[in-house]
């Protein structure tokens, strides 16, 4: 088949380019080369999770989200699809504003009950994984014809004061407990950035992973098909990508346990022998021993009251809660405290 033909073989809807906007940091944030240079050339060995999510790490996160194991994308979904109608009836959104989308897939209860309401919303996915923004555009696009999207690329990190404000109220969306990959204060403060740049007749709806049997927990990451030791491992071939580090990943192993005290599973890479890797682009190299770790993701989990806390210090109020009968993870309603 030659061009033409398969150019003919497409939908419109295939055709139309997708053009990302960028969005600028409202606030410096490290980049890959600093963190490195401050967290992984000595111990304590640490890095921020943001950098899995190259291409291929964004397809293993999605497969992660189809194990048995991995309870919260299947918890979520079944709260989604459950109250969605609901959801959407109640706000009327003139904009889905999603943060992190990664492949939107559970934003797709939200669209089908607009489908149903009659209502089109503009969506806005902002993620830091700028292929996987396009792959889900256009595959939202076959999907709903009518959606308007316009992905967003950035980190949300560096603050969302930069983030479009389209007039209409606004829907944002945090789904999957990403608030979790955040340390408490990290988490208050990024909710404190969505709230400032809410106006009057926004809402959030935020999933949050909630406490539970730490051997559920340590099981969700530590599925027996080995992808979430793969998405772990995959951080090392970023790095080897992109600063020319000659990391064998042969020579780590994932490891994922629960920190009772901080209540959060703990993902590291541990170093199977002593070694000593280097960053050629950057003329630098780490030397790591025999059994030492490197910090690579928390994913915090809340009890009831740490909810109530946390949107309590974003100066955020609930407007529902809905959790499925074991309490295995909570789906919340909030909109700006009026003071
Ligand atoms: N919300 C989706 C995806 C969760 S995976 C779900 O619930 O299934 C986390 C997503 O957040 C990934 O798509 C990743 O690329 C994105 N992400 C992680 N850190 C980010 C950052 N600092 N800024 C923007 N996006 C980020
Ligand atoms: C995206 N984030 C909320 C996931 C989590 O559960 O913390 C990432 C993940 N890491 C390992 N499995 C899934």
């Amino acid at each position: 088949m030659i061009l033409h033909d398969l150019l003919q073989d497409v939908s419109p809807v295939e055709k139309k380019s997708v053009p990302v906007i960028k969005i600028h940091a409202e606030r410096s944030v490290p980049d890959l080369t600093q963190d490195v240079c401050s967290n992984l050339l000595t111990p304590p060995f640490s890095l921020p999770p943001k950098y899995f999510y190259d291409h291929r790490g964004s397809e293993l996160f999605d497969q992660i989200c189809d194990t048995a194991e991995y309870y919260p994308t299947r918890t979520e979904s079944n709260l989604l699809s459950r109250y969605c109608l609901h959801i959407m009836d109640s706000l009327n959104a003139d904009h889905v504003i999603e943060l992190g989308s990664g492949t939107s897939r559970k934003t797709r209860y939200l669209f089908d009950a607009c489908q149903v309401l009659n209502q089109a919303p503009k969506y806005w996915p902002f993620d830091v994984c700028e292929p996987m923004l396009l792959q889900a555009a256009t595959q939202l696009r076959q999907s709903y014809q009518w959606l308007n999207i316009q992905p967003l690329a950035g980190d949300y990190s560096a603050g969302l004061r930069h983030l479009p404000k389209p007039d209409g109220n606004s829907l944002y969306v945090f789904l999957g407990s990403s608030i979790g990959n955040f340390t408490e204060p990290e988490a208050v403060s990024f909710l404190k950035d969505v709230r400032q740049h809410m106006i009057t007749g926004d809402s959030l709806l935020l999933g949050i992973d909630r406490l539970k049997d730490s051997q559920v927990l340590e099981a969700a990451y530590n599925d027996g098909q080995g992808i979430t030791a793969e998405f772990n491992l995959n951080v090392l071939s970023v790095l080897n990508n992109e600063l020319g580090a000659d990391f064998e990943t042969n020579n780590f192993s994932h490891q994922a346990i629960f920190n009772q005290e901080l209540s959060q599973i703990e993902m590291y890479l541990q170093s199977l022998n002593n070694q000593t890797i280097n960053f050629s682009q950057i003329d630098e190299s780490m030397t790591i021993t025999s059994g030492e770790k490197i910090l690579t993701e928390i994913s915090r989990k809340y009890s009831l009251a740490g909810i109530e806390s946390l949107l309590a210090q974003a100066e955020l109020e609930v407007v529902d809660h809905f959790e499925p009968s074991d309490e295995y993870f909570s789906l919340i309603l909030a909109r700006a405290r009026t003071r």
